[in-house]
């Protein structure tokens, strides 16, 4: 096993990150093999449980009320629905699913005690049970935990310097304050970020310090490629290049070599053989289905293949660590209510976001 380091700097990193390919390749891959399997990637499968309508700014987003994407929204899915789709993700080889929701933060009260039970369900059914929903309290990464929930996604998108100009509404320190009241309540941390939103490769090390420094680092990290969406700020966006992806994989690989590292979205745009130079450089995990939270992923008959050709096995849930317990929410011990979070919203002004808002819908409305 590799010693984990919490004290990587930037300059560290880029060197990593802009050394020759091959180089970067063969030690990423070493790292790789002395703490993973190489051949065994997790599957996990998204499911948009409430989609799109969502007050903040997020640059990349397609979901945010404010832009004019034609996804198509809707309210909180029932129980049962998610249940429905968590057993056909079941069937089809996934070990985990992740449930997103297209919220700034979790709100006490019915849509949240819903929450809780698809959390509770789908553990029931030995699935790894992820949930990203925005910003957090303790109290609620509690709840979450008794409900039996394995992992709480939430990226820090970029470097603490960029993000000032991808999102307005919300703060980098609440998204640390959010991981750190997961860690609180023995939930595994996802948390990971987007490259190709016009960030440079300074940005892109920064972001992995501020994450590679956590201790402990997160059990998960995403890596997407942006997917521009058509009324997004970020529509215009040029595709990242898969050496890029790979080396930003390699590079993560490197600096966490115990965490999953999760070639996220953006895989429609990556070649079958980038893909396997990705695994290579030491991703293993991805996410499977068709679709994404709104947009179009590989679909799992050719991931299924892609898996036979590099002969690659799906991880079964739980290898990493053991299935949490449930308890019904009437056993709880904790108040559900009584906490006052205190979110921030910066409110500086980002041209590339105010620029796509004018047809957009009244954000005052959907503001709490
Ligand atoms: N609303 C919650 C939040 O923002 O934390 C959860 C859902 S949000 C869609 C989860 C993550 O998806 C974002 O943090 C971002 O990293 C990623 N994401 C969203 N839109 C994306 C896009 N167009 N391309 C790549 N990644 C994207
Ligand atoms: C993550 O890092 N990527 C996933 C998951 N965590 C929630 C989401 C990708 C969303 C891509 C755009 C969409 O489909 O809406
Ligand atoms: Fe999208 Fe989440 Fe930002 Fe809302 S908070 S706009 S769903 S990324």
């Amino acid at each position: 096993m590799t010693e984990t380091r919490n004290n990587w700097t930037r300059e560290e990193i880029l060197e990593i990150y802009n050394q020759p390919l091959m180089d970067l390749l063969y030690k990423a891959a070493s790292v790789h093999r002395e703490n993973h399997d190489p051949n065994t990637v997790q599957v996990s499968t998204l499911i948009s449980i409430k989609t799109g309508g969502c007050p903040e700014d997020c640059g990349y987003c397609p979901q945010a009320a404010r832009y004019h994407t034609d996804i198509e929204g809707n309210d909180l899915m029932s129980v049962q629905q998610v249940k429905a789709q968590a057993l056909r993700a079941k069937s089809s080889g996934s070990s985990r699913v992740c449930m997103g929701a297209a919220w700034r933060n979790v709100k006490d009260g019915p849509e949240f005690e819903s929450v809780l039970e698809m959390v509770r369900t789908i553990n029931k059914l030995e699935m790894e049970v992820c949930c990203t929903l925005g910003m957090l309290t303790e109290n609620q990464a509690k709840r979450l935990a008794e409900a039996g929930l394995y992992a709480y996604n939430h990226n820090l998108d970029t470097s603490e310097d960029y993000y000032k100009d991808v999102i307005s509404t919300r703060s980098y320190e609440d998204r640390l304050t959010t991981i750190d009241n997961v860690r609180k309540s023995n939930v595994t941390v996802c948390s990971g970020g987007i490259i190709g939103m016009g960030e440079n490769p300074e940005d892109r090390a920064g972001m992995l310090v501020a994450l590679s420094t956590l201790n402990p680092q997160p059990e998960s990290v995403p890596i997407n490629a942006l997917v521009a969406v058509e009324g997004t700020p970020m529509e215009d966006m040029k595709p990242v290049s898969i050496w890029e992806m790979v080396r930003m994989v390699a590079t993560t690989r490197i600096v966490m070599p115990l965490t999953q590292v999760r070639l996220s979205a953006g895989r429609t745009q990556m070649s079958r053989e980038g893909q396997a130079l990705c695994f290579f450089a030491g991703a293993n995990s991805i996410f499977a289905g068709d679709k994404l939270l709104t947009t179009p992923n590989p679909d799992m008959d050719e991931d299924l293949e892609m898996f036979r050709e590099l002969g690659l096995n799906p991880q079964k849930a739980f290898a990493k660590s053991p299935q949490p317990s449930s308890i019904a929410a009437e056993d709880s011990v904790l108040a559900p209510n009584g906490e006052k979070p205190g979110w921030s919203r910066p409110g500086h002004k980002i041209e590339r976001n105010e620029s796509l808002r004018t047809k957009g819908k009244s954000i005052s409305e959907s503001l709490d």
